[in-house]
């Protein structure tokens, strides 16, 4: 079961290549598949970026530490190296093998900020909706972005950067994806201090394997997600969301079950309703 959760893009293509058909039954490593026979695919962009992995997995000799700036080690235990010393995917095959769009072999570190406050309607009284249990619950909203790349809804969550903390990576990414401080409209100028207090109150609420759809059966995301929640409102009720970076749109959006984000965004959203105890 919980492998079927993490390969929701298992049989989707990976840009132009198609991944072999992996069936739920083998998708384990420990299920012997002779015929199994993935594609193999890196991407031109990756393979000429100086910042990314070598082509050459024997040049690493670091797998499961941290190397220098770069942390090699993976939340969900030691991983395994294949016999031509590739990482092997923690949760098993992806129809996939090289890296993909992904800088490393292994794991690929993110952050994830969800970012919440109860939605409420024009007098500012918080909106209340009946759960299938009949309880009467409010409804929470999120900020949510629309990603570049594939168009998903997502959370404005990133890489972490070497050397970098997955505290402070999305943090920086919330604000370059939903408040452009990269750009020139940098929406930070006018909401500073408002949105550092909101981060000043924050629970991590998972850490470990995503369903991405770049992982390959050698490289994959793992992702550190914290909850930040504005009570009152009032730290974000003038806050200028303005998409930037890898970010198309930026809004509010009210969740509940029908909610479908990228990745296991939807996953990290769930845990900061339950948090709340918020309808969902
Ligand atoms: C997902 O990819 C993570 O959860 C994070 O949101 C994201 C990081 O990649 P980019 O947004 O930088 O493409 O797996
Ligand atoms: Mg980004
Ligand atoms: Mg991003």
């Amino acid at each position: 079961k919980q492998i079927q959760n993490y390969f929701r893009y298992r049989n989707a293509n990976y840009q132009k290549n198609e991944r072999y058909p992996v069936t739920d039954d083998k998708v384990a490593w420990n299920v012997r598949w002779p015929e199994y026979f993935p594609t193999e695919y890196t991407t031109e962009k990756i393979l000429k970026n100086k910042k990314a992995d070598p082509a050459d997995v024997t040049k690493i000799k670091n797998f499961n530490c941290l190397e220098g700036k770069v942390d090699r080690t993976s939340f969900t235990g030691i991983y395994q190296l294949d016999e031509k010393q590739r990482p092997k995917n923690p949760m098993g095959r992806t129809g996939l093998t090289g890296r993909g769009r992904l800088y490393y072999w292994g794991p690929n570190h993110a952050g994830d900020p969800v970012v919440t406050r109860w939605l409420r309607d024009s007098n500012g009284e918080s909106i209340w909706r009946k759960d299938e249990n009949g309880g009467l619950k409010k409804v929470l909203e999120i900020v949510a972005i629309q990603r570049k790349d594939n168009k998903e809804f997502a959370l404005p969550g990133g890489m972490v950067d070497p050397g970098e903390k997955a505290f402070s990576t999305l943090i920086r990414e919330f604000k370059e994806e939903a408040m452009n401080s990269l750009g020139t409209s940098n929406s930070l100028k006018t909401s500073c201090d408002s949105i550092e207090k909101l981060f000043e109150n924050g629970e991590e609420i998972s850490k470990g394997y995503v369903d991405d759809p770049r992982n390959t059966d050698n490289a994959w995301m793992e992702s550190t997600a914290w909850h930040f929640h504005d009570e009152t409102g009032k730290l974000t009720k003038n806050l200028t969301l303005t998409a930037g970076d890898d970010a198309t749109k930026v809004a509010w959006t009210p969740v509940d079950r029908h909610v479908k984000l990228y990745a296991s965004h939807t996953n990290f959203v769930k845990l900061a309703v339950d948090r709340l105890n918020a309808y969902w």
